[in-house]
């Protein structure tokens, strides 16, 4: 009978130990959050270990993750840290009921790591972004005592030497104190989530000086309006894309855990560096109030594969970026510029590196203030983003920017550069069947096989399609609205019944096919063409 007792007590024990673990952590977690709405919220340690895990994470994972997750990558990320975590708790909490000390030291081993992570994010501010995670993890470790010393009753609260059993302390039966473990966890749990709730809730209101600020613009008509979309750029064709993407189904790409939320009314903007004669400073305000371009412009991911969704279309309305390099005195290295880099820097420490002879060379590179006849969306960069119609978004379309500094490539490799991607990455001439999808049933018959073909800042002069081994076919294109835009194109396909590949390829208007040669999307995009295997009724 006593060993059984015994077992099923020091299971208990053991559970409910765990359980400690578990309780300390989410109190860390808890106070965390509440401390960081004083300090800064991507100081909380959730936020500052997912953005150094971001950081860390090789090209080609990134790349993988995007690809499986998507855009939920960085939900998954989250996830994949709260687990962890959990995972750590549990046994911490086993290892402090029979070291109690060494136990609860350990909890203040992950403060140091979430601190030291806050602190060397690149938008630190300073060593108060440690703060969240240090005294977090303090509350954590003091409330996990606590709760072991209940566990391993009043006698043996002290001292490291392994907790045996206690079967022989009659008086104390199970040897520790139920009630008083109850009592305890139920406090802290209550505590904790109060301390967790206030200080998430402190933490959204932070932002909504953002929000408010986003909702007062009125974006002024542009002295140099778009030329209206051809209606044939537009192609009725049940499947394809639309040419312009609406906002809130742009794809989205980033490495912000938490999309920052900037205050256009506080928000600054710097254009400083190499070759630069007079430092400029700008708010929100002063862009507004400059002749503002709008224009239509395709936008793509470096890390799209051939046939992937990292594609989208919308009308951007913002200042010249030209313009304002010319009144800070810099020149294109063509006509003797001392700069041949820009780097954007955003609110978030991201930095992207783009040539100043492509911003410079006459094309409609923008510090947009709005997309699709809004103020940018929060995803999308507000207040300000940049755009370079030609370019992947990593060397050009910096979010959330607050800064420009003329440098060289020499001096300086951009967030993605030192992480393995190329220096300089002009879009590859690429097209994309939408319609039929991969593993489709159409019914024989005339099919519309249709899609989108792109080569921005050189523009779509033709597009073919192949069936299964046949010859090259060329497709009808869609009006071209600019060089700067995608291009639809639809081909009637008379379909046999049985299985098929379809195939399509692109051609520019510098007559450059698109290259049959596969690629990955490391190091400066991917390239090959797009084939859809569908099988006829
Ligand atoms: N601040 C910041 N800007 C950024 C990025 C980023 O991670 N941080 N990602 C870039 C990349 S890789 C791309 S493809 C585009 C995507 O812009 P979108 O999310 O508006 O589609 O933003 C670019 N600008
Ligand atoms: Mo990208």
């Amino acid at each position: 009978m006593t060993t059984v007792r015994i077992t099923r007590n020091a299971l208990t024990r053991s559970t409910l130990a765990a359980l400690s673990g578990l309780l300390a952590g989410f109190a860390s977690l808890a106070v965390a959050e509440l401390v960081s709405a004083a300090v800064r919220p991507e100081a909380s340690p959730v936020t500052a270990v997912g953005g150094a895990a971001i950081d860390r994470t090789p090209a080609g994972v990134k790349d993988w993750a995007i690809r499986n997750f998507g855009e939920d990558d960085k939900l998954v990320l989250q996830l994949g840290i709260v687990v962890t975590l959990a995972l750590f708790a549990l046994a911490v909490g086993l290892l402090a009921l029979r070291y109690r000390r060494t136990g609860s030291a350990a909890v203040l081993v992950f403060g140091v790591v979430g601190a030291s992570a806050a602190i060397s994010r690149p938008d630190s501010t300073g060593l108060a972004d440690g703060l969240p995670s240090l005294l977090g993890s303090v509350v954590g470790a003091v409330l996990l005592y606590v709760l072991i010393g209940r566990l391993t009753g009043p006698h043996r609260d002290t001292g490291d030497e392994p907790d045996g059993e206690r079967a022989d302390e009659p008086e104390h039966e199970a040897g520790w104190d139920r009630r008083g473990f109850v009592i305890a966890a139920t406090a802290a749990a209550a505590a904790s989530t109060a301390a967790g709730a206030v200080g998430r809730a402190l933490n959204s209101r932070s932002s909504q000086n953002a929000v408010a600020s986003r909702e007062a613009v009125t974006l002024p008509k542009p002295a140099s309006p778009a030329r209206p979309i051809p209606a044939g750029a537009q192609l009725r064709v049940r499947g394809i894309s639309p040419f312009t993407t609406p906002n809130g189904s742009f794809y989205r790409v980033d490495t912000a855990l938490v999309v920052p939320k900037v205050d256009a009314n506080s928000w600054r903007l710097r254009v400083h560096g190499k070759g630069v004669r007079r430092d400029l400073e700008f708010t929100y305000q002063d862009l507004l109030e400059r002749p503002l371009i709008e224009r239509e412009i395709t936008l793509c991911c470096v890390s799209n594969e051939v046939g992937g969704p990292y594609i989208g279309h919308a009308r951007w309305i913002g200042v010249r970026l030209a313009d304002l390099l010319k009144e800070a005195g810099v020149k294109p290295p063509s006509r003797g510029g001392e700069a041949d880099q820009i780097i954007a820097r955003s609110v978030d420490g991201m930095t992207l590196g783009t040539p100043v002879e492509d911003v410079m060379d006459g094309r409609d590179a923008m510090l947009a203030v709005g997309m699709n006849g809004e103020p940018l969306p929060f995803v999308n960069g507000f207040p300000v983003r940049m755009l370079v119609p030609g370019l992947y978004g990593y060397v050009s379309a910096c979010k959330w920017i607050e800064d420009i500094e003329l440098t060289t490539f020499d001096d300086y490799d951009a967030y993605w550069v030192k992480r393995t991607w190329a220096r300089k990455a002009p879009i590859k001439t690429q097209s994309r069947i939408d319609t039929p999808k991969p593993f489709g049933r159409p019914e024989a018959g005339t099919v519309m096989v249709a899609g989108v073909a792109w080569a921005q800042h050189r523009g779509i002069e033709k597009v073919e399609i192949r069936v299964d081994d046949g010859p090259w076919r060329p497709a009808q294109l869609a009006e071209q609205d600019t060089v700067d835009t995608w291009r639809q194109w639809s081909y009637p396909w008379k379909a046999t019944p049985g299985g098929h590949t379809l195939t399509v390829r692109a051609t520019d208007r510098t007559g450059e096919l698109q290259t049959e040669k596969r690629t990955k999307t490391v190091p400066d995009g991917a390239s090959g063409w797009h084939s859809v295997v569908v099988t006829v009724d």
